[in-house]
């Protein structure tokens, strides 16, 4: 996932003297996130904590010298663009753009969070002129957004029309972050549009005055992710739990509101945004019931043949997974899994067909990413089936986390051939990383290239459960694999 040498970010935005937002805020967020950052000065600003007092734009000669001095020995992976406070600054940008094959986020400051102006009008229409069809992701906030289009945005459904509005003057992709309209349920929604797909991230709404500094910071650590070899929606999300933790963290310094806090990858779950594709509703989130316990040994079979046969050996938990069936035979086969569940008292789990759960009475659904979009996930949670959902990436564990399910399975940890996949395995560190932020909250399982030999050390990180399906059901002797296994795991809930 990430790449071998530290990567090169350059940031190209003001200097703000008071150490809260600008340059000095990208410093801080490109290395917490281990990315080198070089730095393009557009402009010296005099501010402290309440205001900002003067700006002195950078002369031609001394932009151009800077750049040029980084492109001859530091070229970006990513560029991020923050404060470009003149016509020359962003004519000189834009040209430098044209060669620039990397990735470029623009932040498009126009005012301090002070309220004092940052960039003229004239400036920012060249800005849509010029940069905005050449950002992979701008990252307005509201005020901004209504700048580049020209009207107000008064409603959630405003922010979906004029992100896709923005993106339909050139950009790639934008994040249009909500502020203070979308704060209801406790909560803050930014939205995400590539003009085709687009999704809701769901953070907390955190009540602090120290707020100097979000938009530089936001915009930074999505750069950063992003040098780091993350996709967009991954970025997104990754970028969003550091500003809330620095949010949360953030103290204040000076008279006025105080920087938000640089304190490293986010480790929290309560920091980190859930994901859905329509505006959520959280007063109509469907209740799941829980697991009630650690999974232990969770073996994936494709038969209820192998269900009785695993069932016997005392194995609690297990899935159904038939992708060769259909009509009366998977109704069938279903039907006698759900059975065997309930004469061993275990937890028969039916991947993807949820309705045949549903009316088969299972004990539980496990779906997987692309099912979400098909599932009626409130019927499931009506019927009372547990459900449990497949994730691979950050984007993938904000989208489950909307749902609250009964568990998440963490897939692949290790190279897997029982199943197509275009996600490289997570490998145990990011394994240790998820149990950290998800295991308050979540019961967990791993999946994914899982043996006997590499179960202990999985079940060292803290999981609580391996899911596997090779190591048993190809196993010379698959009743001494699961007996191995099951003491890996120790009694089962
Ligand atoms: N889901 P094996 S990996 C069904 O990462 C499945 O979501 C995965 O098989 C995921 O134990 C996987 O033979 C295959 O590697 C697991």
């Amino acid at each position: 996932m990430a790449s071998r040498k530290k990567p090169i970010a350059w940031t190209i935005a003001g200097s703000d003297s008071g150490g809260g937002a600008g340059i000095q805020a990208d410093l801080a967020t490109f290395h917490d996130f281990g990315v080198h950052c070089c730095t393009v000065i557009t402009a010296i600003t005099a501010q402290n904590s309440f205001a900002v007092g003067h700006v002195s734009v950078t002369p031609r000669r001394t932009l151009a010298a800077q750049i040029n001095a980084l492109d001859s020995d530091l070229q970006a992976d990513v560029i991020k663009l923050g404060m470009l406070a003149s016509e020359d600054v962003v004519t000189m940008v834009s040209k430098y753009l044209e060669t620039f094959p990397g990735f470029v986020v623009c932040d498009p400051v126009m005012m301090s969070s002070t309220g004092d102006e940052l960039m003229a009008h004239g400036v920012c229409n060249m800005l849509i002129e010029k940069i905005v069809p050449r950002a992979d992701l701008l990252t307005p906030n509201l005020s901004e957004a209504e700048a580049m289009l020209n009207r107000t945005i008064e409603s959630l459904d405003d922010v979906e029309r004029a992100a896709a509005d923005i993106v339909a003057l050139g950009a790639r992709s934008v994040l249009l972050t909500g502020g203070h309209l979308s704060a209801r349920n406790n909560e803050r929604h930014d939205y995400w549009t590539d003009g085709e797909e687009g999704f809701w991230l769901s953070g907390p709404n955190i009540d602090t005055l120290n707020t100097h500094g979000t938009g530089c910071t936001l915009s930074s650590a999505i750069a950063a992710a992003i040098a780091r070899g993350y996709g967009i929606p991954d970025a997104l999300v990754i970028a969003k739990a550091y500003v809330s933790q620095g949010l949360r963290m953030s103290v204040q310094i000076g008279s006025g509101p105080g920087p938000v806090g640089h304190i490293g990858w986010p480790q929290q779950l309560i920091d980190f945004p859930s994901l859905s594709r329509r505006l959520p509703d959280h007063g109509k989130r469907p209740k799941f019931e829980s697991c009630g316990g650690a999974l232990g040994l969770y073996p994936v079979v494709d038969s209820a043949a192998w269900v009785a046969r695993l069932l016997t050996c005392g194995v609690k938990t297990i899935q159904l997974r038939v992708k060769d069936l259909d009509g009366d035979a998977l109704q069938d086969e279903i039907r006698a899994a759900i059975a065997l569940g309930k004469e061993f008292q275990a937890r028969v789990f039916i991947n993807d067909y949820w309705q045949l759960a549903i009316n088969e009475g299972a004990y539980g659904v496990h779906l997987g990413q692309e099912d979400l979009d098909t599932a009626d996930i409130a019927a499931i949670a009506a019927a009372g089936l547990r459900l449990g959902v497949s994730t691979h990436t950050y984007y993938e564990v904000a989208r489950a986390h909307s749902l609250r399910p009964s568990y998440i399975a963490i897939g692949p940890v290790y190279p897997t051939t029982s199943k197509q996949m275009p996600w490289t395995p997570q490998g145990l560190p990011q394994l240790r990383r998820w149990v950290g932020i998800l295991s308050p909250y979540y019961t967990l399982t791993a999946i994914g290239g899982i043996d006997v030999k590499r179960a202990k050390e999985v079940l060292e990180t803290g999981v609580g459960s391996v899911a596997m399906i090779s190591a048993i059901t190809q196993a010379r002797d698959p009743e001494a694999v699961v007996a191995e296994l099951m003491a890996l795991h120790g009694p089962a809930a």
